[in-house]
């Protein structure tokens, strides 16, 4: 049994893959900078700075620190007005549902998000005050894949790692919560990854693997 789950956000608790899309291509459009889906899906789970790394493979020329930064800057303003879009309906029933079973069970719940808006988001989507740790991009300063945002959920929450289940969409997310001596649960793109503990189709799965009815996967 683990004592608590940490919930990577992006792409685990809500969606905002689409928002962050919208955001990046305006301002790529605006610097005639080529971007489509397909870049995007490689920004899951990646900070924002590398992020615009990414994106800037496609540039005809190099850009400054300062202009990185404005950049930056430039895709946040917007994504952040296209925040003001969530609500509560944005929380699936499947998801308020298994994380008030496992609230009921005595079982701690984490966000480890390497956003910067995660607050935000959640105060949009109405749980904010749900959660006993919520660790994100203002409280670390190394993104995924390395553990520290994970190590500093376990942290707040006083338990070790062994004690907890990460759960994450990105293989970025997976390989940070295998390296900081986390189990994991690997949903959405990250379903297939062998380095996570357990793979989920639906989120309820979490539940009979939190209180212990679930088998782990094959050798991790
Ligand atoms: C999320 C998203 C990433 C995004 C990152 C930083 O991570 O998956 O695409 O680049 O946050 O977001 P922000 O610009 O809001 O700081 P996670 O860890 O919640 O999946
Ligand atoms: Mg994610």
């Amino acid at each position: 049994n683990y004592q608590a789950v940490i919930f990577d956000l992006d792409g685990v608790i809500c969606h905002t893959d689409n928002y962050h899309y919208q955001a990046w291509k305006q301002m790529a459009d605006r610097e005639g900078i080529y971007f489509d889906e397909s870049i995007n899906s490689r920004l899951r789970g990646v900070s924002r700075m590398a992020s615009l790394e990414i994106i800037l493979e496609r540039a005809q020329r190099t850009y400054t620190a300062a202009e990185k930064e404005a950049l930056a800057a430039e895709k946040n303003e917007i994504y952040r007005q296209l925040l003001m879009n969530m609500s509560p309906a944005d929380l699936s029933q499947d998801v308020a549902a298994t994380l008030r079973q496992l609230k009921d069970a005595g079982v701690k719940i984490a966000i480890g998000s390497s956003s910067r808006n995660a607050k935000t988001i959640l105060r949009q989507i109405g749980i904010f005050d749900w959660f006993d740790a919520i660790s994100d991009g203002e409280n670390i300063t190394r993104s995924k894949p390395d553990p520290e945002v994970f190590v500093k959920a376990a942290g707040i929450l006083g338990l070790a790692p062994s004690a907890c289940l990460v759960v994450e969409d990105a293989d970025a997310g997976i390989r940070a919560a295998h390296d900081g001596g986390f189990h994991s649960a690997g949903m959405g793109d990250a379903c297939g990854n062998d380095e996570a503990t357990y793979s989920i189709i639906a989120f309820h799965e979490l539940s009979d693997i939190v209180l212990g009815k679930r088998m782990q996967n094959g050798p991790v």
